[in-house]
């Protein structure tokens, strides 16, 4: 019975491990492969790889070959008298010595100029983007234009982008499988990484932390869009401008003449170009793979048919009761200049919240103000929906102040800030 099921087996296992192979080659596209390189940083590193598989690959072949002729040729048969016995082979020794360091000579020579030229300073013309890590999401600079903002990177197709590398907390690191990384983001340390994405590649691109930072490091995430080099110029522009205040004219009788009747008519002027260009990418066009799925966790609600006003919004956040300007700032608010949590001038120009955890749409915007350590676990934001428990401390919210009205017309409120 062995005898017949052996080779049986042998042959079922090989063409499941073909099937399997034929099948993951097959798969529709893997969004987050470090295979499809669309920077010359992922190329470079892809060449390292596909030699290295390829000469291991000889390597494997060979040396199994050799093993399994060995195994059948010299195996003991009946009868048999016992072999000769030998010690020693100096032309043998010496050749497989020989063989493998030319190999590690072939690999070795790439591979150390392939270190050298990613790690070389970046060409100083680069765009410079200033990354911190903090627990768990991602603030991006970009000195040059004068702009912060989170979680959504924006890079001009065919421009050396060369970010620095820091963390505010613990170690985290920088990872966007099709363009380039993982570098960790070390404390009292800087890092560097430079990359140029493809000249063609109009994309987005999932980014992640990849070295473990704390309780919620699965919902750090980040996304990258690829944009023409106009897109991006037009970008940079509307998200360096401070933020429109819906307050600014203070209710004063139309008939007091010049002053009052200007103030609406510039905030029209300033609001023109920004809605005429490109100031994100369109939501409708981001593929499924990078739009989040996160279930809403199980008993926060809202009350949906609440409406918001802005205006009372812009109020409540920042009135210094709300406690939301202690971490977040709000350029041309000067109420808001915290920079514990992500920067909210343009946040309603972001398609997601929560470093990618969350789309960013009214009910998530207002779920999350409402109970924001339910909807992320082990975050610094406070739970401020009225009654509710803060799941850290397991009592109600000493901050749980805010009714879903005024949730609500917060939401409202930074929904305007395109
Ligand atoms: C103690 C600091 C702190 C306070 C106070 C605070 N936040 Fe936050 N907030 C954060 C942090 C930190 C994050 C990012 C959490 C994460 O994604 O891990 C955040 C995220 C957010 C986000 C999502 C932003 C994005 O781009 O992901 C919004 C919106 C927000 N906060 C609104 C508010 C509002 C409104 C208030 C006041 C009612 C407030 N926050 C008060 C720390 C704070
Ligand atoms: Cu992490």
């Amino acid at each position: 019975m062995g005898t017949h099921s052996r080779p049986r087996r042998l042959t079922t296992a090989a063409l499941t491990v073909v099937l399997a192979a034929v099948a993951a080659a097959c798969a529709p596209a893997h969004p987050n492969s470090i295979f499809h390189n669309h920077t010359d940083f992922n190329r470079d590193v892809g060449h390292l790889f596909d030699l290295l598989i390829g000469l291991g690959t000889v390597v494997f072949v060979f040396v199994e070959t050799l093993l399994v002729i060995t195994l059948i040729r010299f195996r003991k048969r009946e009868g048999q008298p016992a072999p000769t016995q030998t010690h020693g082979n100096a032309k043998l020794e010496i050749t497989w010595t020989a063989i493998p360091a030319l190999i590690l000579a072939v690999i070795a020579v790439p591979t150390v100029r392939t270190i050298f030229k990613t790690e070389a300073p970046a060409a100083s013309d680069a765009l410079q983007v200033t990354v911190t890590g903090h627990q768990w999401w991602w603030q991006f600079d970009y000195p040059q234009y004068g702009i912060t903002t989170a979680n959504e990177l924006y890079l001009p197709i065919g421009r050396t982008v060369n970010f620095t590398l820091k963390t505010a907390d613990v170690i985290h690191s920088f990872w966007i499988p099709e363009l380039g990384g993982k570098r960790d983001l070390v404390s009292n340390h800087t890092n560097y990484l430079w990359f140029t994405p493809d000249s063609v590649s109009d994309d987005v691109f999932n980014g992640f932390c990849a070295e473990f930072c704390g309780t919620s490091h699965a919902n750090m995430r980040f996304k990258v869009f690829t944009v023409s080099q106009a897109e991006f110029a037009s970008w940079a522009k509307h998200e360096a401008e401070p933020a429109v205040a819906l307050d600014t004219a203070p209710a004063a009788p139309a008939a007091k003449g010049a002053k009052a009747a200007s103030a609406p008519a510039m905030q029209v002027a300033q609001a023109a170009p920004s809605t005429e260009s490109f100031v994100s990418y369109d939501r409708s066009k981001i593929p499924a793979y990078a739009v989040p799925e996160t279930p809403i966790p199980a008993g926060l609600t809202f009350d949906e048919s609440l409406k918001g006003h802005p205006v009372s919004g812009e109020k409540l956040i920042s009135a210094p009761t709300s406690m939301c300007l202690a971490c977040h700032a709000i350029k041309g608010n000067p109420m808001m200049q915290g920079v514990l949590g992500p920067n909210l001038t343009h946040i309603a120009s972001r398609s997601t919240i929560a470093g990618g955890l969350y789309p960013n749409d009214a009910r998530h915007l207002e779920l999350w103000i409402k109970n924001a350590r339910v909807m992320k676990p082990g975050i610094l934001m406070y739970t401020f929906g009225q009654g509710q428990i803060d799941p850290q401390t397991g009592k109600p919210s000493d901050y749980g102040k805010l009714t879903d009205q005024q949730i609500a017309d917060i939401v409202a409120y930074l929904q305007t800030l395109k």
